[in-house]
């Protein structure tokens, strides 16, 4: 075959005009300005992983940067190779078939040495990845003393992560205190919504911690990207991760397991303070707990309005999840309250219901006297519910 007919003269046979070509390329053009524009527009919503705030996530973060380094001079050079053979032995410059490739020395062996190179960059990644997952795993089981050299294996405080349905309850077991941890609602939390919490797990930088993660009801699982772990929560078993924080900051995680209607509203909020500041945090809710707990023994006897103030906070932290702020629910799973037989009937019903749960009803004896009180009294009134009943302390006192 003679190299005598162009491109050009192909095209034409085939009835491909100029304008044609043109129109093409256009769209070609739109094209390269998507793709290279997109990721710009979006760069601020984060294309990468969020900057790492452990040593192990660090390690992760460094292994895939270098990945991705690797894999992009490859496939640079791996497509340069295809355009370049596509182009120049193209059929319509007559470009003639080396029938004896496979005979030569290159064509021989490149079967064994391409794969053979592939499979040395795979295992080189592979065992750093294996290395740094042995250390995310490797929980220290001791505590740490005064005199622990900063590298040993150890670790100066607990907390225990808890899933619930669904919400976080995160406790730390030294300090004697437990944070309740919820979604914010979308008009709160604006932007935020779904990655915003009323209070976070708030952590200090240096300090080993050791979480015990575990589940109240079903599978959960804890994850921040910035702590370089995720670890599911199992009903019935603890398992277990650690982390050292090396650096303040506020990190966002989520629930990463299924875990019913609303496992999109269990977003993970990470407060990682300095130790002073962890410090005073600590103090506030230690004697936040102790006000709490004196306000629900004392034996006064509350006033409509202020157990129907606190009501309202008690129900719509607690109970509005399945109940609804309406009241209305969400028939059939979760029933009104609004005109609920036991929201308007017996008040011992009532009490005994939402101290001994049922059915997927949560039990809510872990509540103080005052707080079940409150709760009670405003779901006997609120909604147009007038019952008119004022539930006090003593009376669940009496029940329990
Ligand atoms: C996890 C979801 C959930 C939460 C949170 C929840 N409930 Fe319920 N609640 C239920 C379900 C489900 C029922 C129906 C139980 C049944 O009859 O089997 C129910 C029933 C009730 C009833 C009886 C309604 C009726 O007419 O049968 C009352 C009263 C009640 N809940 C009060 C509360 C209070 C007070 C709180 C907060 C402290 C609360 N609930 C939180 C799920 C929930
Ligand atoms: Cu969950």
């Amino acid at each position: 075959m003679t190299n005598e007919t162009t491109g050009r003269e192909i095209r034409q046979r085939r009835g491909v005009t100029d304008t044609m070509r043109m129109k093409k390329w256009r769209g070609w053009l739109a094209f390269g300005l998507l793709t290279g524009i997109a990721p710009v527009a979006l760069a601020e919503y984060g294309l990468n992983f969020p900057e790492p705030a452990t040593p192990i996530a660090r390690e992760i973060f460094d292994l895939h940067m270098l990945t991705t380094k690797i894999v992009t001079v490859l496939m640079i050079i791996a497509m340069a190779i295809i355009f370049y053979s596509v182009y120049t032995h193209r059929k319509s410059r007559g470009y003639q078939p080396d029938l004896h490739f496979h005979k030569g020395w290159f064509g021989t062996w490149s079967w064994v040495l391409v794969p053979v190179m592939v499979l040395g960059i795979d295992l080189t990644i592979a065992g750093s990845a294996q290395s740094a997952l042995e250390r995310m795993w490797d929980a220290p089981k001791k505590r740490c003393t005064a005199d622990s050299p900063p590298e040993e294996k150890c670790y100066d405080m607990i907390v225990k992560v808890i899933g619930h349905q669904w919400w976080w309850e995160f406790q730390y077991p030294d300090e004697g205190i437990i944070v309740e941890s919820r979604f914010v609602p979308k008009e709160k939390a604006g932007d935020l919504y779904l990655r915003e919490v009323d209070n976070p797990l708030v952590l200090p930088v240096g300090k080993k911690i050791r979480f015990l993660h575990t589940s109240a009801d079903v599978n959960h699982a804890f994850w921040v990207p910035e702590l370089g772990m995720k670890k599911d929560a199992i009903a019935g078993y603890i398992t277990e991760t650690w982390a050292q924080l090396d650096r303040e900051g506020t990190f966002r995680g989520q629930c990463a397991e299924l875990c019913g209607t609303w496992h999109a509203r269990m977003p993970i909020v990470v407060a990682s303070v300095s130790e002073d500041e962890f410090r005073e945090w600590v103090a506030m809710k230690q004697e936040e707990k102790a006000r709490a707990a004196a306000e629900a023994s004392a034996d006064k006897v509350w006033s409509r309005d202020e157990l129907m103030a606190k009501g309202k906070t008690v129900y719509e932290t607690k109970c509005a999840a399945c109940h609804q702020v309406t009241g209305l629910g969400l028939p059939p799973a979760f029933p009104p309250l609004k005109g609920s037989k036991i929201a308007t009937g017996p008040l011992g019903d009532h009490i005994r219901l939402v101290l001994d749960g049922k059915g997927n009803m949560p039990a809510w004896a872990s509540l103080n006297d005052l707080e079940l009180a409150a709760v009670i009294t405003y779901e006997r009134n609120a909604w147009g519910n007038d019952t008119g009943d004022v539930v006090q302390p003593a009376d669940i006192r009496a029940a329990r």
